[in-house]
């Protein structure tokens, strides 16, 4: 069952939660060039990382929950290796590995037919649990 938890747009990149155990967690789903994948959960993707995505769904902080904890997604993995501090104001603003050419926005994700990045499994699809201050 795919149920959509909470949407976000930025920089006309829209960000969906899936699947989560509430409606503040769930795999996270970016939709580019209207295709919609995901964000390679594996060693890379911590609470630093989750925290800022997090704040992009309006939420106050994130924990990350890695390895597929909600489940594999299907689609291009458009971002591996995301390296926030935390306080950015998205996660566009971190360094990354795109499933892409480019690897700047201005270049606005032109596909390839392979992964740039080394993370080929959706079993290891990044997800978040979203916390709000105050609860
Ligand atoms: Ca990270």
């Amino acid at each position: 069952m795919l149920l959509l938890i909470n949407a976000s747009f930025v920089l006309d990149i829209p960000i969906r939660l899936i699947n989560g155990s509430n409606n503040s967690s769930g795999r996270v789903e970016l939709s580019i060039n209207n295709q919609w994948g995901t964000i390679c959960g594996s060693g890379f993707w911590d609470d630093e990382d989750a925290t800022v995505l997090c704040r992009m769904l309006n939420h106050t902080s994130g924990r990350a929950l890695r390895y597929g904890q909600f489940g594999a997604g299907d689609g291009p993995i458009w971002i591996a290796y995301l390296r926030c501090q935390g306080d950015e104001e998205s996660i566009f603003n971190c360094p990354m590995s795109f499933n892409e050419q480019r690897s700047t926005l201005s270049g606005m994700f032109i596909p390839r037919n392979g992964n740039r990045h080394m993370c080929f499994s959706h079993n290891s699809d990044a997800a978040v649990q979203c916390y709000d201050s105050g609860t």
